[in-house]
């Protein structure tokens, strides 16, 4: 048998590392009976053809992040600033904790539109970059950066003072090469596989927020496993918490590398104070949420704000 795993991202990404190590992990599982395809970013066209192919079934699995907002609103959760710890590890542990990963809010938002959530994967801090030093949202005023699409994170950047715009993300080298945004949000990696780092002047550190995927298989694929390769899944799924924080915490860094050798660009990393400031302006972006997914959004938001509470605690002990 074979299952397709749909990624957002190209070869050598965070999430390519993530399906080789998920296809290899259940190849051995079962024995050599399943084999894993793994279709990269452009493969199956955009973003939002991803998801269309994991609801319908064509694809057995995807991983569906930023965009994946007007499918699924309540995974605009993984969007919002400032909710997270400053430790990426803990924030892997929280986000992959059964308390949270199976919730049944968090079940029934995706079951409800063909989705099973498997996995929550942050591939890193989420890192900006603009043709100028951005320090304060004052700074930010008249810069259009682009998000991914949706309202969630436009609502965050205009909060921040900026003009957010969206672009698919195989469009972004060229928007930014001819002046059409401003500025853009990525992962260090991201930054630099994409060569966007090549058509910015800066990258500045802000620590807002982790850019998060959620790894999701159709449903009735899902259903439809046997309870063999149900727990196959499973064990793969929890051995690849420690493995991809792993990867992607190298990645990232050697990346970070890479950037500096080869260009002039300049980072910039915001204080304590300045990063307060952002803080501030992205509290009430949480209303916004709640708003926009009603009651079963709002608990599994505050499931998780308490679950950070918690973690954040018990660190600090
Ligand atoms: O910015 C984006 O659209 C894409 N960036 C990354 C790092 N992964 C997938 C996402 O869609």
């Amino acid at each position: 048998v074979t299952w397709g795993f749909a990624i957002e991202e190209i070869e050598g990404s965070v999430q390519y590392e993530y399906a080789a190590h998920f296809a290899e992990l259940v190849n051995q599982k079962t024995d050599g009976e399943v084999d894993v395809r793994i279709y990269t970013y452009g493969q199956l066209g955009g973003l939002t053809d991803i998801y269309d192919q994991v609801q319908s079934g064509a694809v057995d699995f995807a991983f569906g992040s930023g965009f994946l907002g007007g499918t699924v609103p309540e995974s605009q959760l993984f969007s919002l600033n400032f909710v997270l710890t400053d430790d990426e590890w803990t924030n892997a542990q929280v986000l992959n904790d059964p308390a949270f990963r199976k919730h049944p809010d968090l079940l029934d938002s995706f079951r409800e539109r063909d989705l099973h959530p498997l996995a929550v994967v942050p591939e890193g801090w989420q890192v900006w970059s603009a043709n100028q030093e951005i320090r304060t949202p004052e700074e930010f005023a008249g810069v259009a950066i682009r998000t991914m699409d949706n309202r969630l994170l436009r609502e965050t950047y205009q909060a921040y003072g900026a003009d957010p715009t969206t672009m698919e993300y195989g469009e972004l080298f060229s928007g930014m090469q001819l002046g059409q945004i401003d500025g853009n949000i990525q992962p260090v990696f991201a930054h630099q596989e994409m060569d966007f780092y090549q058509v910015q002047d800066y990258l500045i550190f802000a620590n807002q927020a982790q850019f998060i995927a959620t790894f999701m298989a159709n449903k009735d694929f899902y259903d439809g496993l046997s309870d063999e390769h149900k727990t196959v899944i499973e064990e793969a799924v929890e051995a690849l918490v420690p493995y991809i924080h792993a990867v992607q915490t190298e990645l990232n860094n050697e990346r970070l590398d890479i950037i500096t050798e080869n260009s002039d660009i300049e980072l910039v990393y915001l204080t304590a104070e300045e990063r307060e400031a952002f803080r501030e302006r992205s509290l009430p972006v949480r209303d916004t949420f709640a708003e926009m997914v009603g009651e079963r959004g709002t608990r599994l938001m505050q499931v998780l704000l308490d679950m950070v509470d918690e973690a954040q605690e018990s660190t600090s002990d």
